[in-house]
């Protein structure tokens, strides 16, 4: 029997790596698109990783970028998958504020440019497309919890351009019939979450801190309010909906909603640190009120401070989905809890942290930087 084959772009990002890991475990043959970098930027993939000069290899990396439609249509030529994943973008809100147009080339022209080269080369018949849509559409909420009915209001230059990204796709099934979804995904994290988002910027800042590596966090908003859900989970959720018999799409999310803080207690539970918030507004500090034995900090001592930067010219406060529809049509629900998801995050940035303390202890130079 021929192996099926799938295209990931964004396959060096968190989601990528997990989604190239149960395709490869379903059998499939999983073609990947990474960038070109000054240095290696494939470290979540490279436990799966097969050496090029070895035969019948099913993990295969392209030089691509989004950017670039020619690029786009020679590696869709060459594979011609049967399935193609497009998580690849500028995926970070705050940052699409200084990206704005690199962000809507990437995250809106990049979908179609994926949409036209399958369309193009004749394969929108055969090849079934997944667009790593976003709850950042919904933004300024317009009702609570979210579903696939709910307006969209986006309040960034990155949900912007990942609202052309959902209508295009929408587009393309409705004009020319292809097999194309959105999964519109709440945010989902792990330990493998890049470094400046919330969630993984609080556990590894934490989890140096506690090491004596770090000083003090710095964040922004405290108060906005997420459905945080385990990346695991939902890269399943990606490859069933392209397993259906008619393309819909799905929101994704876990149903429950904590905010900023509440993730910041979570984690310095898991750590066996308290603390105490004093002040207001840009003043609010967390002091520790307790320690563990073995941290290397003391009580009294600030340990997270309010920086205006992080905050963005446009919020979105809160965010809460209803997946019913997918529990419904495709059986899915989550299996990870947010206090598991939490303390997952926290031992792996401790075990991190642990490392580079025995990497000092032996005389190497370590620099931690928080963005
Ligand atoms: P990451 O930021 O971890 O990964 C993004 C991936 O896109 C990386 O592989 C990155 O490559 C690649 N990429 C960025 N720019 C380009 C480009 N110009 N051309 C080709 N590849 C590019 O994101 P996640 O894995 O967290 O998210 C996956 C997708 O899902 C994204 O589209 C994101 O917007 C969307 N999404 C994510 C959610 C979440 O909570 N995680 C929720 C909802 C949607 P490199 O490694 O070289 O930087
Ligand atoms: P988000 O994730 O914007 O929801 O987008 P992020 O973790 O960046 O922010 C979540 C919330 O935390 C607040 N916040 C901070 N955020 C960051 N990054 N750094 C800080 O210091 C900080 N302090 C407070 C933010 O203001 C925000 O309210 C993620 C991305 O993965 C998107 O690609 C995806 O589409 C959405 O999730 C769903």
């Amino acid at each position: 029997m021929t192996k099926k084959k799938a295209l990931i772009t964004g396959i060096t990002g968190q989601d990528g790596s997990y989604l190239a890991e149960i395709l490869l475990d379903k059998g499939y043959e999983v073609h990947g698109i990474k960038r070109r970098a000054s240095s290696f930027n494939t470290d979540r993939i490279d436990r799966l990783y097969q050496d090029p000069h070895v035969d019948n290899r099913n993990l295969i990396l392209h030089y691509g970028d989004l950017s670039d439609s020619s690029n786009l249509t020679g590696i869709l030529q060459e594979v011609q998958p049967d399935e193609v994943y497009n998580l690849a973008a500028q995926s970070h809100v705050a940052v699409s504020f200084e990206l704005p147009e690199y962000t809507a080339d990437v995250d809106a022209l990049g979908a179609l440019r994926l949409l036209e080269a399958i369309r193009l080369l004749g394969l929108e018949k055969t090849t079934r497309f997944y667009q790593a849509s976003t709850s950042e559409l919904y933004g300024l909420v317009q009702e609570t919890p979210q579903t696939e009915t709910t307006p969209f209001h986006p309040r960034s230059p990155y949900a912007v351009a990942k609202m052309y990204a959902y209508w295009i796709t929408v587009n393309y099934r409705e004009a020319y019939g292809m097999y194309a979804c959105n999964g519109i995904l709440f945010n989902h994290e792990s330990p493998r979450r890049g470094e400046t988002f919330v969630t993984r910027k609080i556990t590894r800042g934490l989890a140096n801190i506690y090491e004596g590596l770090d000083d003090c966090l710095y964040l922004g908003n405290l108060d906005a309010k997420r459905d945080w859900g385990h990346a695991k989970d939902y890269v399943e959720m990606q490859w069933l909906m392209l397993q259906q018999d008619n393309p819909e799409d799905y929101v994704i999310a876990t149903g429950k909603q904590y905010s900023v803080r509440d993730f910041i207690e979570c984690a310095l539970e898991e750590l066996g640190l308290g603390i105490k918030w004093q002040g207001k507004g840009l003043d609010e500090i967390g002091v520790l009120e307790s320690v563990p034995k073995n941290c290397k900090r003391k009580v009294g001592d600030v340990i997270i401070r309010i920086d205006a930067r992080y905050f963005r010219p446009a919020e979105v406060e809160t965010l809460l989905g209803d997946a019913s529809k997918a529990k419904k049509q495709l059986g899915w629900s989550p299996k990870i809890t947010f206090k598991e998801l939490v303390c997952e995050m926290v031992r792996s940035d401790l075990e991190h942290a642990r490392r580079d303390t025995l990497l000092i202890n032996t005389g190497f130079d370590v620099v931690t930087t928080q963005e």
